[in-house]
């Protein structure tokens, strides 16, 4: 038997909120800055999109995607900061580097997001190849960044319903 929906309340993320005075922060890894200022720019320009205040909006570089978490907790305990998108690059190389760094900054982002109880988002790029990130940095598999910067309004969205 099909639940009955009629009296659940449910939040879709279809119902996307009023951000136009919230605050965000953009942490951006400086490793494979083609890459990185490119998610940057989409991030950038769908929180504008979608009703950011260009004042609302930091940004914060960190020298390579291992140093996003801290760089996001730094910015997430700020009590002016609603959500904090991370955005790297780690190309895969000869040696397994990248499957450190790519765990480390998952599990220190999810650590920050939980800690604060502030959206912390993963847009981390863990290619295999220099195309696979330009392809997903403004290319065919459209932007990264602009979809870290819709998951970071979907969950304010989320939070506000909650609370
Ligand atoms: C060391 C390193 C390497 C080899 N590759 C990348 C990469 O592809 N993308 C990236 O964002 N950072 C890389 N780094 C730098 C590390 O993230 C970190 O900055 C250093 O290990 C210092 O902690």
């Amino acid at each position: 038997m099909a639940t009955d929906l009629k009296n659940l309340s449910v939040f879709s993320t279809n119902n996307l909120p009023d951000i136009s005075k919230r605050r965000f922060a953009i942490v951006v890894a400086e490793w494979n800055t083609e890459v990185t200022e490119a998610l940057f720019e989409g991030a950038y320009q769908t929180l504008l999109h979608y009703g950011a205040a260009a004042e609302n909006v930091v940004r914060g570089n960190v020298p390579g995607s291992f140093e996003l978490s801290l760089g996001a907790q730094w910015f997430a305990q700020r009590d002016d900061i609603d959500a904090v998108i991370a955005l790297g690059c780690v190309i895969q190389g000869e040696t397994k580097h990248n499957d450190y760094i790519n765990h480390a900054v998952a599990q220190g982002l999810t650590q920050v997001g939980i800690k604060t109880g502030k959206p912390v988002i993963f847009g981390v790029l863990t290619p295999n190849n220099q195309q696979q990130a330009i392809d997903r940095a403004g290319g065919i598999h459209g932007n990264k960044g602009d979809e870290a910067a819709m998951t970071a309004i979907k969950m304010l969205g989320l939070q506000q319903h909650v609370y």
